[in-house]
């Protein structure tokens, strides 16, 4: 979150400058009228100040940057215009207003005393133009997209580059952007089956998800499936899963050291599919992921599925995947589709882990709520296109 405080001659002034700086979605906290610092403060009229907020915004920092790159030309133009600012005229620019001869008149006057002649204005107002055509050009229409949709400023530069040297860019910039972004996302619908370990942090959907697969699969695809949990610390975290074993009549096995795992896992060996939920761990905590990697050791799984929500914060997602790469998963479970619209994180995620997409969840209904999407309706989502839900 950004606050900034703005002091302007007049609301509009501040409120242009606002919106150029930080965009539309900045939110006004206050505005009061405050005079200017010295003693002469006491003579001039009242400046406005208005203290915004805006959400971290990638923007921001860019169009500053661009505007640095300005900041120091069109020197007589400022000049100009600081002296109306100073003698407060540049509020009567309206041509409804008497007062247009007279700022033509003190214009005149300042560029007599300043001696600047009307060339040197003229090619200022040359060089601002294309300086305003640069910085609009500079906008390009797949940055936009991706930056809509969510996609992190990080990435989207690495997607448009890429893009930009495809040879359909100038033709499609979508397609070009969809081509490229087809490299980071793969989907796996192989048949879930041996051991399958979930993990992931806390409340992302671990539990539910074995709730949804197991159903699916001994309910409707009549699979033998059992059902395993780890619980090493937090007390009660079994019951949840228990309940969902009873009312399937699953096998299920309640693990708290290494030996019971091996042992519940043995025990299990006729099963078709074995789903092993993990209690959410701060992947910081790397005490804690090691404890996990023990255990998951003893599993013997070729199929570990990292959960991570859709809803997770961009800088987040780097972050997690970082901290359970060490536990060597395989595929991603990404869930929570329906409580976001813009799903620009999927590609963060896909990014990142650089496994195949397992399944998407969307929503709390067991076991409805769970899916394999293609790689398409992936892509789609990405950019705006579609709506799983
Ligand atoms: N909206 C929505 N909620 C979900 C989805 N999947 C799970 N939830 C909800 O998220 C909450 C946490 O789900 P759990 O399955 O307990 O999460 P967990 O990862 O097992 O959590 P820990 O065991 O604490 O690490 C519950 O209220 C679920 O109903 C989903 O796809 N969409
Ligand atoms: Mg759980």
């Amino acid at each position: 979150m950004i606050i900034k405080k703005y002091v302007a001659n007049t609301s509009n002034e501040a409120l242009t400058k606002i919106k150029y700086d930080l965009g539309k979605d900045a939110v006004i906290i206050s505005q009061r009228k405050v005079r200017q610092q010295g003693l002469k403060g006491f003579f001039l009229p009242k400046l406005v100040e208005i203290t915004v907020a805006v959400e971290n915004n990638n923007n921001f920092k860019k169009r500053n940057d661009e505007a640095n790159i300005y900041e120091g030309s069109f020197s007589s133009l400022k000049e100009i215009a600081k002296i109306h600012m100073e003698n407060n005229t540049l509020d009567y620019v309206n041509p409804e207003n008497n007062k247009i001869e007279s700022i033509q008149n003190k214009t005149e006057n300042t560029m007599k005393d300043k001696n600047v002649d009307t060339l040197t204005i003229f090619n200022e107002l040359q060089q601002m133009k294309e300086a305003f055509n640069k910085m609009n050009n500079l906008k390009d229409p797949l940055e936009e997209l991706l930056l809509e949709n969510d996609v992190s400023y990080e990435i989207v530069e690495e997607i448009v580059k890429k893009a930009k040297n495809t040879d359909i860019y100038d033709k499609d910039y979508k397609e070009a952007g969809l081509r490229v972004m087809g490299d980071y996302i793969s989907v796996n619908n192989d048949e879930l089956k041996g051991n399958v370990v979930l993990v992931g942090p806390t409340g992302v959907g671990k539990t539910t998800t074995i709730a949804k697969l197991a159903g699916r699969m001994s309910l409707i695809e009549k699979k033998k499936v059992g059902l395993i949990t780890v619980d090493t610390y937090r007390i009660g975290a079994v019951e949840q899963l228990r309940t969902y074993a009873e009312i399937m009549n699953l096998p299920f096995a309640v693990v708290i050291t290494l030996k019971e795992m091996e042992a519940a896992v043995n025990s299990m060996s006729d099963c078709d599919v074995v789903l092993i939920d993990t209690t959410g761990r701060s992947s910081k905590n790397k005490m804690q992921i090691s404890e996990l990697r023990a255990f998951i050791e003893k599993t013997n799984s070729s199929s570990i599925n990292l959960v991570i929500s859709s809803v997770t914060k961009n800088k987040d997602i780097k972050n997690i995947i970082e901290g359970y790469k060490t536990l060597n998963f395989n595929n991603v479970i990404i869930t929570k589709l329906d409580e976001t619209n813009s799903y620009g994180a999927l590609l963060s995620i896909m990014k990142y882990c650089k496994t195949p997409i397992r399944f998407v969840t969307t929503g709390q209904n067991v076991p409805e709520d769970i899916k394999i999407p293609t790689k398409d309706k992936v892509l789609k989502l990405i950019i705006g296109e579609d709506n799983i839900c």
